[in-house]
């Protein structure tokens, strides 16, 4: 993965997409590693709108037990995200972090051109007036909107399986644009994120960084395989020294 290869002196246009393997270290869950979310939770029980009308209660229990998590002060930014919000303020180019994570450690390692295509877990929508408002504590099915006060009308702000993800405009526009495409944390199972190197493959360089090869893994340029704490920040020194 060589840049200077096709003889650009300008510093590549760079959009990364993250999953839960880089809060992994940090000590949060992944989805489907053996000690995942989907080990311990069906997706259609408590990450679909289907399965939140059924249940909400049940639902907002499994989003408040993340949300509580996620208040633990052990739980932290790790080397890995540092990394990347470093890369970003030092980036004399285009720079987009593109995440599916709904935690906050991105935006607390300093992150800010950063897009939560997924939602963010301390943010709650009112069903009734669409506000979108900070939820820190514990949601329940009768818990009143901040805006509108509606009560039992408060949803997490995440998107489920079947709903559009968000700002599909602004990440469509960034890999149309992208010279760099880097992939950290993610299995490469959930879509439309895991067809994004599939979009730019033909035309940018491609790079996953990840514990084990994706199930996209073949479709990158150059893959290389450890612990995110230990292979982004060797990628963003790498990138620095070259660019920087
Ligand atoms: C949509 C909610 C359309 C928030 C999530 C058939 C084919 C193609 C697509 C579909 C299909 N059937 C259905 C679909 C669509 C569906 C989909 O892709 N389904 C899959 C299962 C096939 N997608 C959707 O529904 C999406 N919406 O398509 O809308 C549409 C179009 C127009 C109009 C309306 C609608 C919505 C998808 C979003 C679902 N929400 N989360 C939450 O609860 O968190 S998905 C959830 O899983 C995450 O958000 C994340 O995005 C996703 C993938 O998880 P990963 O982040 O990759 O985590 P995972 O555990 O899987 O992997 C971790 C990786 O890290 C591993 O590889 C591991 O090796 C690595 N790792 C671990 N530790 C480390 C590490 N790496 C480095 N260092 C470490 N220390």
């Amino acid at each position: 993965m060589d840049a200077d290869l096709r003889g650009d002196m300008k510093p590549p246009n760079i959009v990364i997409l993250t999953g839960a393997g880089i809060s992994q270290e940090s000590g949060l869950h992944t989805f489907r590693d053996g000690d995942g979310l989907w080990a311990k939770h069906r997706i259609e029980d408590v990450a679909t709108p289907e399965g939140f009308a059924r249940n909400p209660a049940l639902v907002q229990g499994f989003y408040n037990a993340r949300r509580a998590q996620l208040r633990d002060p052990a739980v932290q930014p790790n080397a890995a995200h540092q990394a990347l919000a470093e890369l970003e303020a030092h980036w004399p180019g285009e720079f987009l972090l593109v995440t599916q994570n709904i935690d906050n450690l991105h935006d607390r390692a300093g992150s800010s051109r950063l897009i939560h295509m997924h939602g963010e877990l301390a943010k709650a929508r009112c069903l009734r007036c669409h506000a979108v408002t900070v939820a820190d504590g514990d949601l329940t099915p009768e818990s009143a909107c901040p805006e509108c006060g509606a009560a039992g009308k408060l949803r997490p702000h995440v998107v489920w399986f079947g709903e559009m993800p968000l700002q599909m405009e602004r990440i469509g526009a960034a890999l149309d644009a992208c010279d760099l495409f880097v992939s950290i944390g993610t299995s490469g199972a959930v879509y439309p994120a895991a067809g994004f190197v599939q979009e730019v493959r033909h035309r940018a360089d491609t790079l996953e960084l990840n514990l084990e090869p994706s199930e996209g893994s073949h479709l990158f340029d150059e893959a290389r395989h450890g612990h995110a704490t230990q292979l982004v920040p060797g990628f963003v020194r790498e990138m620095l020294a070259k660019w920087g």
